[in-house]
């Protein structure tokens, strides 16, 4: 066989036709896409943008939650600048998407349950999230959506999150492969990050260890995403150790060496950004030692697990 006959014979690299790309649910077609009640510059044609003249520091009104709610699910990333926060501004702009959820790791500390602290100085062991992860897929309900807010960034630069979009990565296996990871469940472990790179003691009866579908689908949009990621999923059932393995680490492979799947954001001081966990993954770049970054997170809980493709 030769070389070109393997090409002629792989899989389209793009899962979808141009054309197909357009007309996709919230597509881009213009550089800025008007909502009702405000505007949003996307950071890529498929994941991550900004909104424009938004001030949550105020409570929003109907109009503006509805177009909150679409363009959150258009765009599964939302940056928002110049904004000036307390912590019940904060919490008022998480509730607007459900309850808000309690960190797994808060369960020792003082303070607001509800407000996860993200601080890294030169004295940090680690900063939080600095490896590709959806956060807290090891609770029974993961949280559907986190909501960080950043009140100080590294004074010489450095610190940006880069997203992954996993509608994206889903669409980009080959369909013997999307076959296969549907009639697949995985367990997402708490014990690899908090204990295994955080050091963080257990709480009695250990951190959250649940089963999800690898393949879920998004219960707003109906679309399916892949839904494994490295920080939390140590398996996957039924196969042999090795299968699950060397499956997972090809998976994680392509999210991580795949720069079309991503978007990067670059905080600025009084930056809020939220993203979408049922559909993104993440990882905090901590290139930015010995200085500061610094900011709260609250998350959402969803309302149900995640769905399996037929479930
Ligand atoms: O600091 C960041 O940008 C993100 C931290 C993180 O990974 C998280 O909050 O889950």
């Amino acid at each position: 066989m030769n070389a070109a006959t393997t090409t002629d014979e792989a899989p389209p690299t793009h899962p979808r036709s141009a054309a197909a790309h357009r007309s996709r649910p919230g597509a881009v077609t213009e550089r800025t896409t008007q909502y009702e009640t405000f505007a949003v510059t996307p950071l890529t044609p498929h994941l991550g943008a900004e909104v424009d003249r938004l001030d949550l520091s105020q409570p929003l009104d109907d109009g503006q939650l509805a177009d909150l709610h679409r363009a959150f699910a258009d765009w599964s990333v939302l940056v928002f600048r110049d904004q000036h926060l307390d912590r019940e501004a904060h919490k008022r702009f998480g509730r607007y998407f459900g309850t808000l959820h309690t960190h797994p790791m808060n369960y020792s500390r003082d303070g607001d349950p509800e407000i996860l602290v993200v601080r890294t100085t030169a004295n940090s062991a680690y900063t939080a999230g600095d490896g590709w992860h959806t956060d807290v897929t090891c609770d029974a309900i993961p949280p559907m959506a986190s909501a960080l807010y950043i009140r100080e960034t590294p004074e010489c630069g450095g610190g940006d999150t880069l997203y992954a979009d996993m509608y994206l990565a889903y669409e980009m296996l080959s369909e013997p492969m999307q076959q296969m990871l549907e009639g697949l469940t995985a367990i997402h472990d708490g014990a690899i990050p908090y204990v295994g790179s955080y050091k963080s003691t257990p709480p009695e009866g250990g951190y959250p260890r649940n089963e999800h579908p690898v393949v879920a689908v998004h219960p707003v949009t109906g679309r399916k995403v892949l839904y494994v990621n490295s920080g939390f999923t140590s398996h996957i059932r039924g196969l042999q150790p090795w299968e699950s393995r060397s499956l997972l680490d090809s998976l994680y492979r392509m999210i991580a060496t795949t720069p079309r799947l991503h978007c990067r954001v670059e905080w600025r001081p009084n930056t809020l950004t939220l993203w979408d966990n049922r559909c993104t993954q993440h990882h905090a770049v901590w290139d930015y030692y010995p200085y500061t970054r610094s900011g709260e997170r609250v998350s959402v809980l969803d309302e149900a697990p995640p769905r399996g493709v037929g479930d």
